[in-house]
């Protein structure tokens, strides 16, 4: 142990005072500060959380994190979840297509150092959160489209599918019936997933998946697969992700913002709160519209805010797998 470390723990001990974080981070790097204040306290960790109510999703992020597996691969695996299952309209096979009946998918990854990956605009295959994963460890880029990451795709061995499933085909035919454009405010609580988890080391990683708006232009790409809009993370400050109205998440840049004023000491329920009224008072038109933002800070504490009432997300904290109503701007 480094002089100065024992030094301050000697003495804290023997003033029998307790150990704040202001305190630890007077001397030690942000990582060094995780350690000890986890050897000091008791480890509020793993933990997960995840957008609307994914249970199963979640389950198996908290699941893998208690087993020991890092935060980016638990979120990938539980976001997988949502990915597969095709009774999911908004995320990976079976998901909604573009007007033209095409299913194309957007995801992101963002690890603890701070790398990052994602891939927009993919048709054909389910696990993007995976592939995006790939983009980040086996390129240089941190983001391919369409055909190119198409490709890449098959060169890493994942299985090409039809993401359109009877069922979507089906529910498109009815809307080319009479086809409006009008994005639903809460699709029967489940849309994009995306997820934060705090592993046992207390490093901070997420996943963002999605099929996009439904029915939305050819060639469109919302806000979930963009660092910054759909997720964003530091893992020396925290995490948030977003779903809803992609276009209005991008304008704002929505979780940078959330991670930055949780830097500047905001708790991440006040920091989605802000973010949310940050769209609200620009856009007059926002009944129209839901957004939800959920956040995690480096202590654990959990954010939720959103426009309008029936946002929940899921959180898995000691053992517990719970789905909890988010708090919503739009009262009136
Ligand atoms: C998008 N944010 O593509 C996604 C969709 C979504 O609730 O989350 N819908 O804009």
């Amino acid at each position: 142990m480094k002089r100065r470390r024992f030094i301050k723990r000697a003495s804290l001990a023997g003033f029998g005072l307790a150990v704040s974080s202001t305190v630890v981070s007077c001397v030690d790097s942000p990582s060094e500060k995780n350690k000890n204040m986890m050897s000091m306290t008791k480890n509020p960790f793993p933990k997960a959380i995840c957008t609307w109510g994914f249970v199963n999703a979640n389950a198996k992020a908290g699941d893998a994190l208690s087993k020991g597996v890092k935060a980016l691969d638990a979120a990938i695996a539980g976001v997988a979840v949502e990915e597969e299952n095709i009774k999911n309209t908004t995320v990976g096979k079976g998901g909604t297509p573009d007007r033209e009946g095409n299913v194309t998918l957007d995801a992101c990854v963002m690890d603890t150092n701070g790398d990052c990956g994602a891939v927009v605009c993919v048709e054909g295959f389910t696990n993007v959160a995976a592939l995006a994963k790939k983009v980040m460890k086996d390129t240089p880029h941190v983001m391919l489209a369409g055909k190119g990451a198409e490709e890449f795709a098959l060169a890493q061995g994942f299985k090409k599918e039809e993401l359109l499933t009877e069922d979507s085909k089906k529910a498109w035919q009815e809307w080319l019936k009479f086809p409006e454009y009008k994005p639903l405010i809460n699709i029967e609580n489940h849309d994009t997933i995306g997820m934060l988890c705090i592993d046992n080391d207390g490093d901070i990683a997420g996943a963002c998946t999605t099929s996009g708006l439904s029915y939305k232009m050819k060639g469109r790409i919302g806000d979930s697969a963009v660092i910054g809009a759909g997720l964003f993370l530091d893992n020396d400050i925290g995490g948030a992700v977003a779903t809803g109205m992609g276009e209005e998440i991008l304008k704002t840049v929505g979780s940078f913002l959330i991670v930055e004023l949780m830097r500047n000491g905001m708790s991440p329920q006040a920091a989605c709160e802000e973010a949310i009224r940050r769209i609200v008072t620009k856009n007059k038109g926002y009944k129209e519209f839901q957004i939800a933002y959920i956040a995690i800070n480096k202590a654990g504490d959990i954010g939720a805010y959103c426009i309008h009432e029936g946002f929940t997300y899921m959180k898995y904290e000691d053992g517990k797998n719970e789905n909890v109503p988010s708090d919503y701007f739009n009262k009136v």
